[in-house]
């Protein structure tokens, strides 16, 4: 094996599975006995995503306030300290789910500028199937509007790998329907079928970004002034919740409850299409780092609950991170509704928000932009 650390970046849309994903490479890689470090970004900060990678174990650097290619140094920064402490033999990134042009802003300047360090492996990008279904008109229900819609196909255009992820949310035909609609849309990609929770074709897609190179191709055009539209079009809002009850309460119940009030608050607006509500609940006494978690990837479904705690709660801090295509103080308002439902639920529990952030990304200012990995390094 070579001295040199692998690099791989799972992207894709806004809850499209990638932690999920990540975890589930980075255990695979420490099956084979690689230690592996962790890689979370994000537009705001108090992520989700960290504390569900943490809890599983798994040292990980969060890179809150902005994208990769945004923030190149932070990810080679990040990459350090992870170096520092446990000096990985691969490093797992995930990238913001609103994010594209990865291969020009952050795979062409890491391999022409820490190629000694780093091997890149192939970029892959997830799709949810239900998402895509709608999309393409291949199943009824709502979509996002064009611009982000826009995003959404870049992503893909400039994927080495287009997996399409859950699989087992599909029947067979409806599967090789949308394979065979992507194959059209996305000529001469390499498509891929995934179940993480059934690890129906899993092992084929860890083992072949263990063992090929990203393509060659230089990097895609692409209309910064749609993507900058797109991102803007998206309302971010990351929040904490102080939770104390002298009663204990199921953690739970308490998810879905805030979940399903968030949900109808945004269901009253016209365009609110959630692209991923999702939550942690930390207790204060989990020994073990143990946590429950919920997502909400589509408008009109029921909040799932991913992770779960055996026991009743007293005190712990939960983690709400929403994007939704709305404005910022459409989703401060479902947070305040999901918080004040808390509160009458709960009467004998005390809910404080303790902090809240809410906004539009800004436009997207990569560091470094190369039209391909050996072009000399400048500032976009
Ligand atoms: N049915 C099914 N659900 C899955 C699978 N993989 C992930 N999910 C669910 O999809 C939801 C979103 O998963 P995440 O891994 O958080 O997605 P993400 O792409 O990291 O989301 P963001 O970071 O918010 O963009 C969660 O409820 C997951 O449990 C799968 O293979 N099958
Ligand atoms: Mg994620």
């Amino acid at each position: 094996m070579s001295d040199k650390a692998q690099y791989f970046m799972i992207g894709g849309f806004l809850g499209a599975g990638k932690t999920t994903a990540v975890a589930a490479l980075a255990q695979y890689l420490a099956k084979a006995g690689l230690r592996v470090g962790l890689i979370t970004n994000d537009q705001g900060s108090e992520l989700v995503d960290t504390s569900m990678l943490r809890a599983r174990g798994f040292a990980t650097e969060e890179i809150p306030g902005g994208c990769f290619c945004c923030r190149f140094n932070s990810l080679v920064d990040a990459a350090k300290k992870l170096t520092e402490e446990a000096r990985p033999d691969a490093f797992v990134a995930e990238p913001v789910g609103s994010c594209t042009d990865l291969m020009a802003t952050v795979s062409y300047p890491l391999r022409r500028m820490y190629g000694d360090r780093f091997d890149i492996a192939p970029l892959s990008v997830l799709v949810d199937p239900i998402r895509a279904q709608q999309i393409f008109g291949l199943r009824p229900g709502r979509s996002f509007s064009e611009k982000v819609v826009y995003i959404w196909r870049k992503q893909m255009e400039e994927a080495d790998i287009i997996v399409v992820s859950k699989i087992d949310l599909l029947a067979a035909d409806a599967q090789a329907e949308l394979v065979s609609r992507i194959g059209k849309e996305f000529p001469g990609k390499k498509i891929i079928s995934v179940s993480v929770r059934t690890g129906a074709g899993v092992a084929e897609w860890f083992e072949l970004l263990k063992h090929s190179n990203p393509a060659v191709s230089g990097a895609m055009q692409i209309d910064y002034d749609v993507y900058a539209d797109g991102e803007a079009l998206l309302g971010w809002l990351n929040a904490t919740v102080r939770v104390e009850s002298g009663k204990p309460i199921d953690s739970g119940a308490m998810l879905q409850a805030i979940a399903t009030e968030m949900q109808r608050s945004l269901a009253e607006k016209d365009m609110a299409e959630i692209a991923h509500l999702k939550m942690t609940f930390s207790p204060d006494d989990s020994l073990a780092g143990e946590i429950a978690a919920l997502s909400v990837v589509r408008s009109g479904v029921v909040p799932e609950l991913t992770l779960r705690l055996e026991e009743p709660v007293t005190a712990g801090e939960l983690i709400v991170n929403c994007r939704a295509e709305t404005a910022p103080e459409d989703l401060r308002t479902a947070l305040e509704k999901g918080v004040s439902a808390l509160r009458s639920f709960y009467p004998e529990g005390e809910f404080k928000l303790e902090h809240a952030e809410q906004f539009r990304p800004g436009r997207p200012k990569p560091t470094h932009r190369l039209t391909s990995p050996e072009e000399a390094v400048v500032s976009a």
